[in-house]
This record gives structure tokens, sequence and C-alpha cells, in this order.
């Protein structure tokens, strides 16, 4: 059986679009993978970071969520991830953002990601991948974010083909 999922990818240390690429490359081993556009997004948190690169992946996948968990965080730990303090600078962020219409809460996890909805990083970018697509019921083209969006586009969705 085959769920369609949505992973966050972020990345402000090193060099953001080769780690985001790899981590593409990665993802692909896991299912079939479509990316949004790559952006450029100023750091919510600590203003004394750099500006993160962002992205959202729609992978198609068999794993179950708490599988698919497991190989997100083994392709941060394999990119060298770096992550000072807390809401602070990391080399790769990998967050699993929605799996099919599925509500999980537990120790691990929470699905939809927490906090999904107040992030234009990751909103802007999953309405590249479906401009239709709702949460709880919510359109995310009505988010009052996307009209105030404070992201720049990078590249366009070849970005990492
Ligand atoms: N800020 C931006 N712009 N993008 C991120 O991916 C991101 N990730 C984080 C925190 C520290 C919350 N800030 C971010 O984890």
């Amino acid at each position: 059986m085959m769920h369609k999922t949505f992973i966050g990818l972020g990345s402000n240390l090193g060099d953001s679009e080769q780690i985001l690429r790899e981590a593409v490359e990665k993802l692909r081993e896991l299912g079939v993978v479509s990316v949004s556009k790559l952006y450029q997004s100023p750091p919510m948190g600590p203003q004394d970071q750099p500006n993160y690169h962002n992205a959202v992946a729609q992978l198609i996948t068999d794993l179950a969520p708490l599988a698919l968990l497991d190989a997100l965080q083994s392709i941060e730990n394999e990119s060298g991830r770096v992550r000072s303090r807390r809401w602070g600078e990391r080399t790769l962020d990998l967050d699993l953002l929605l799996y099919a219409e599925k509500n999980i809460i537990n120790e691990r996890l929470t699905v939809p990601h927490i906090g999904i909805l107040e992030r234009d990083f990751v909103v802007i970018p999953l309405l590249d991948l479906d401009s239709e697509l709702k949460i709880n019921g919510q359109s995310l083209q009505s988010q009052e974010l996307v009209q105030h969006s404070t992201l720049t586009v990078l590249a366009d969705q070849t970005w990492a083909d």
C-alpha cells in the first residue's frame, strides 16, 4: 500500500543547496519524489543565524510512519547534521509534515507537524506541490501568511533533477 507524504527540508549551515540536493537523492531511495521550488527564508527563532534554504518534497512510499521517521533521521545523521542551540542553525532538518490523511500523536511523532499552518516556509512550498491541499479541512491557499510571504524563490521545481 502506497502513502502520500510530505517532508519539509531546511538547512542554514554549510552549502545548503547541495545538502538539500543530496537529501532529495536519498529520499528517492524511499519512494517516488517530487519537489517544490527552492526558497530562501529568514530564520524563525533567533535572528542572529543565517537565512534558511527551504523546500518541501512529496514522497509516495510504502513505509509506515515510524519507519519513515527512522529513515529521515538516518538521512539527517548521514548528512553530518550539526545542530547547535534549540531553534538555532542546523545542517539539515527533515520534518515529516503530512502522512496521507492521518492524524498521529505519539512520543516520537506528531502529524500533521506542529505549527505547519503558521510557517510560510512550509505552506508555500506545499502549495507548489498541491495548490488545493487542505490540512484538517483548512485550505492552505487562504492562509494570511501566503499573502504576506517572507520567502524568496532561489530556483524552480527542477532544482533537484
Ligand atoms: N526558520 C526557517 N526560516 N526555516 C526553517 O527551516 C527553520 N527551521 C527551524 C527553526 C529554527 C524553527 N527556524 C527555521 O527549525
